[in-house]
């Protein structure tokens, strides 16, 4: 009962939500095709409905870019973030200082959740933009996680070094696992599902900016 009714989810999502134009089936197979010869990040298309068909694209649906903290403003917020309640326990539980946007300085984390459609996913990359505020100390061990706090089951890339090599700011363009985001938003009908961002202590965050291609 629970399998028909997460394939029902599907085949509704890729119908009204997503903007399939072809079975979900066909969908997959074109988008993995092509998603081989691609360059991968920056080449996701925006285009009209009716165009679809005659330009290159990794998914059929339509990416959608999720943006929070101005990307445009470089360090100049501050602007606030957002925790879900799961990244919100994980900050209180484990005592940390919280940072927003564009926040300077050094010993305090920051969290940033974004809230993902109920529907199969073909791509997701995100992006985000940092600064070292410790370069001479302790920086240099601040990670950035991706998954679902506290990260222990759900995580959607590998812990990542912020700092190795070092140069700041700079911007880090990181692929998601879609099969485990595919695994986490498939599991149950409920929404929705939170996607949390975490980073460690010495490190300013200038924007996240997440895009997402839905089948
Ligand atoms: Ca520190
Ligand atoms: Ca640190
Ligand atoms: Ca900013």
């Amino acid at each position: 009962m629970k399998t028909r009714l997460v394939n029902y989810r599907v085949l509704l999502c890729a119908a009204l939500i997503c903007g399939s134009i072809a079975s979900p089936l066909l969908d997959i197979t074109q988008a993995q095709t092509t998603r081989q010869a691609s360059s991968g990040v920056g080449d996701a298309p925006v285009a009209a409905q009716e165009d679809v068909a005659r330009i290159p694209f990794d998914c059929r649906g339509r990416p959608l870019v999720y943006v929070a903290g101005n990307a445009a403003d470089n360090f100049a917020g501050p602007e606030a973030s957002t925790l879900s309640p799961a990244l919100n326990s994980y900050f209180v539980s484990n005592n940390l200082t919280r940072r927003v946007f564009d926040d300077g300085g050094k010993d305090r984390a920051f969290g940033q959740s974004f809230q993902l459609n109920c529907c199969k996913i073909c791509k997701a990359v995100l992006e985000i933009r940092v600064r070292n505020e410790d370069p001479n100390g302790l920086a240099s061990n601040d990670g950035l996680a991706v998954g679902v706090a506290p990260f222990t089951t759900v995580r959607f890339a590998p812990g990542y070094a912020i700092w190795n090599p070092p140069g700041s700011p700079r911007t880090i363009t990181l692929p998601l696992n879609v099969s485990a985001l595919n695994d986490y938003i498939m599991k149950s009908a409920n929404c929705p599902w939170w996607l949390d961002v975490y980073v460690q202590d010495d490190t300013a965050v200038d924007y996240v900016k997440l895009t997402v291609s839905y089948y």
